[in-house]
């Protein structure tokens, strides 16, 4: 069978870039810990305020430099609205939505996820830097979406 000189050269760059993309997806998945967050743990979406630990959301140490952030997601606001965090820690997050679907951002940590009704969504992050970060709502969830936000203070 023959192959025509420029039909070669574009099946390698397409193969190329699949070996690149893959070496990313790669990298970041055992350098940088990306991994999916987590919905393998369920929840009955109309009893959110009294299903523990949902129903008292909050930070709560469980080591020395170890924490679990439980968090409601509803339109529109997230409890807490505020959460101390001490400098170093590896605070989990612990997120599920008590209506619609939520997303659940925090930009530049790479936590970032989709709070899905009646599923909780898991994700994990050691804050290095001290500040002041914005947590946000990134799946449009109705006419107040864009007030949809929350403080984590690294100190
Ligand atoms: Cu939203």
């Amino acid at each position: 069978m023959h192959i025509h000189r420029q039909e070669r050269i574009w099946m390698t760059i397409g193969l190329a870039m699949l070996v690149v993309f893959a070496a990313f997806i790669t990298t970041a998945a055992v350098v940088d810990g990306f991994v999916p967050p987590s919905h393998v743990q369920s929840i009955d979406p109309t009893k959110v305020s009294e299903t523990p630990p949902f129903d008292k959301p909050g930070l709560r140490k469980v080591a020395n430099g170890e924490y679990e952030a439980y968090y409601v997601a509803r339109i529109f606001s997230f409890t807490p609205a505020e959460i101390d965090v001490p400098l170093g820690s590896r605070v989990t997050f612990y997120v599920t939505s008590a209506d619609v679907e939520h997303g659940f951002s925090i930009p530049e940590t790479g936590v970032n996820t989709m709070v899905t009704p009646g599923w909780v969504s898991q994700v994990s992050h050691t804050f290095t830097k001290p500040g002041t970060y914005l947590l946000v709502c990134n799946e449009y969830c109705g006419a107040g979406h864009q007030l949809m936000s929350a403080k984590v203070e690294v100190r």
